[in-house]
C-alpha cells in the first residue's frame, strides 16, 4: 500500500463494516440547521439509500470522509476538478493570490486574462461575462436571448438541467429528475408558459415546434452532450438541425457547456461536433473548484449586456480574483500538459472495463461515453432521451452504488448523473474501480 500523502499509489481503504458513525452523527447535526442536511439536493442519498459520507479532504483522485474511509472519487465535485483534488500548481497560484486580496468588486487584469483564454479557445465566443455559477450563466443567457430577439419563448429538452432557473426548472434533469419532481414548487405558471420542452434528440418534434412557434422562439438551450439524465450523446444530425432551424427562424442557439466546456476539448463540445452556437454557458472546470460561471457569444450579441446594452446582469463576486486565479491555473495546466489525451485514455480504460464487468455479470446495462464523461445505465437500452433513461432500473443502481461505496468507489448518488475522471486518476485507480464494479455487479445480478 502506498503512503496516504501520495494517493496515486494508494488503494482506497474503507471500514469493512461499511458503517460511517461520524458521518451519521454529522448528518444528524446538519439536518438540524440545513434543509435535507445538504446544500444541494443531489448530495443527499435519498435515491440510493443510506446517508452521505461527510468529506474531510481530497488529494489527486481520492477523497476521505470523517470516519477515515478513503474513496476513489468519480464525482470530482460534479465536474470542476478536472485536475483532481488540490492540484499543487493550482494550490500554489491560489495561495499566492490570497496574499493580494480576497475580493475587490473592481476590475482586475486577471479577469481579462481568463476572458481572453476562453475567447481564444472557443471560436464562437468573442466576448464573455464572468459570473459565479452555472445557474447564473444560463439565467443570464436566456435573458440576453430574450432581450436581443425581443421574443419570449425558450425551448429546452426533457432531462436537460441548466441550473435552478425558474424558467428552466421544467422537466429538468439532475436532482430534479432524481427527486422525481420534474418541476419545482414555487414557480408561478406564467413563469413557464414561455418554456417549451421537447424530447432530447427528437428532430421531428423540433421541426414541428418551429413550424408552429418559430417566430416567437428567442432561443433553444441545450446540453450538447446531456450529462444530467445520465450521459446521452446527441444522435447524428440533432445538433446540426438545431443549428439550421435556429438560423432559419432567427432564434439563438445556446449551448449549455457548464459540464462539457473545457472538459470534452479545449473548445468544448462545440469543437468536437463542429457547431457554432450563438451563446455558450460555462462553469465548473473554468473555476477549478472555485465558484465561476460564464456566458459568452458574438460581440454583436454580448454588446447588448449592461452596462453597454439594455440587458441587465450583475454580481458582487463575479470575476472574483481567487476563483479566477484557480480557473486560470487549472486551464493553463490542462492545456500545457495535454490533459485531454490523459483524460481520454483513462476514460476509455474505465468505460471498456465497466462494459466487460457488466457483460461478465449478465446485468442488463447500456453504456455511454463522450470524452471523460461516462455513464452506465441499468437498462437494456437504447438510451437516447429522458424517457429511455427513466426506464433504467434505479433500484438496481441503488444496490450497485452501495456496493461500490463499500468498496471505496465514490460515484454520484443518482442514475441521472455523469461519472468523471480527472488527470490525477491513475491506471491503478481505474482498475480498482473496474474490479469493484465486477464484484458489485455480481452481487446484484
Ligand atoms: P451550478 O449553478 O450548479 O454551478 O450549475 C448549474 C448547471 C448548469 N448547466 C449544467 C449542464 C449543469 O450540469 C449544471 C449543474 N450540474 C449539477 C449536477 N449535474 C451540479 C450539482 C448540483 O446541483 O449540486
Amino acid at each position: 500500500m502506498g503512503d496516504e500523502a501520495n494517493p496515486q499509489t494508494h488503494s482506497p481503504h474503507v471500514n469493512p463494516s461499511g458503517t460511517r458513525p461520524r458521518s451519521h452523527a454529522a448528518f444528524h447535526q446538519a439536518l438540524q440547521v440545513i434543509p435535507g442536511g445538504v446544500n444541494s439536493p443531489v448530495r443527499a442519498y435519498g435515491s440510493v439509500g443510506g446517508q452521505p459520507p461527510f468529506i474531510t479532504r481530497g488529494a489527486g483522485g481520492h477523497i476521505w470522509d470523517v470516519d477515515g474511509n478513503e474513496y476513489i472519487d468519480h464525482v470530482c465535485s460534479w465536474g470542476p476538478l478536472i485536475l483532481g483534488h488540490v492540484d499543487p500548481d493550482v494550490r500554489a497560484a491560489v495561495e499566492a493570490a490570497l496574499h493580494n486580496g480576497f475580493s475587490f468588486g473592481a476590475p482586475t487584469e486577471q479577469e481579462t486574462v481568463l476572458a481572453r483564454l476562453i475567447v481564444d479557445a472557443v471560436p464562437s465566443i468573442e466576448k464573455i461575462r464572468l459570473v459565479s455559477s452555472g445557474t447564473e450563466a444560463t439565467m443570464s443567457a436566456i435573458r440576453l436571448a430574450r432581450g436581443y430577439t425581443q421574443r419570449d419563448t425558450v425551448v429546452k429538452f426533457e432531462g436537460c438541467y441548466h441550473g435552478h432557473v425558474d424558467a428552466l426548472l421544467v422537466d429538468a434533469g439532475s436532482g430534479a429528475a432524481t427527486l422525481g419532481r420534474p418541476s419545482s414548487a414555487g414557480i408561478p405558471q406564467d413563469f413557464v408558459e414561455h418554456t417549451a420542452v421537447l424530447p432530447y434528440n427528437d428532430v421531428d418534434a423540433l421541426e414541428s415546434l418551429f413550424e408552429t412557434r418559430g417566430e416567437n422562439i428567442a432561443c433553444v438551450i441545450v446540453e450538447p452532450v446531456a450529462g444530467n439524465m445520465g450521459v446521452i450523446p446527441p444522435t447524428d444530425g440533432f445538433l446540426q438541425r438545431l443549428r439550421s432551424l435556429t438560423h432559419e427562424y432567427s432564434s439563438l442557439l445556446v449551448f449549455d457547456e457548464v459540464i462539457t466546456g473545457f472538459r470534452l476539448a479545449r473548445g468544448g463540445a462545440q469543437e468536437r461536433f463542429g457547431i457554432r452556437p450563438d451563446l455558450t454557458t460555462l462553469g465548473k472546470t473554468i473555476g477549478g473548484g472555485f465558484p465561476v460561471g460564464a456566458y459568452g457569444g458574438t460581440a454583436e450579441i454580448m454588446d447588448h449586456v449592461a452596462p453597454d446594452g439594455e440587458v441587465y446582469q450583475a454580481g458582487t463576486l463575479s470575476g472574483n480574483p481567487i476563483a479566477v486565479t484557480a480557473g486560470l491555473a487549472t486551464l493553463k495546466k490542462l492545456f500545457e500538459t495535454d490533459g485531454y489525451s490523459r483524460l481520454e485514455s483513462l476514460a476509455e480504460r474505465l468505460a471498456t472495463g465497466l462494459k466487460k464487468a457488466a457483460e461478465h455479470s449478465g446485468v442488463a446495462t447500456t453504456h455511454a461515453r463522450v470524452g471523460s464523461m461516462l455513464c452506465m445505465f441499468f437498462s437494456s437500452g437504447p438510451v437516447n432521451n429522458f424517457a429511455d433513461a427513466s426506464r433504467s432500473d434505479t433500484g438496481r443502481f441503488e444496490r450497485y452504488h452501495q456496493g461500490m461505496l463499500k468498496r471505496g468507489i465514490y460515484l454520484a448518488p443518482s442514475q441521472f448523473e455523469a461519472t468523471f475522471v480527472s488527470t490525477a486518476h491513475t491506471e491503478e485507480d481505474i482498475d480498482r474501480t473496474i474490479q469493484a464494479a465486477e464484484e458489485s455487479l455480481k452481487e446484484i445480478r
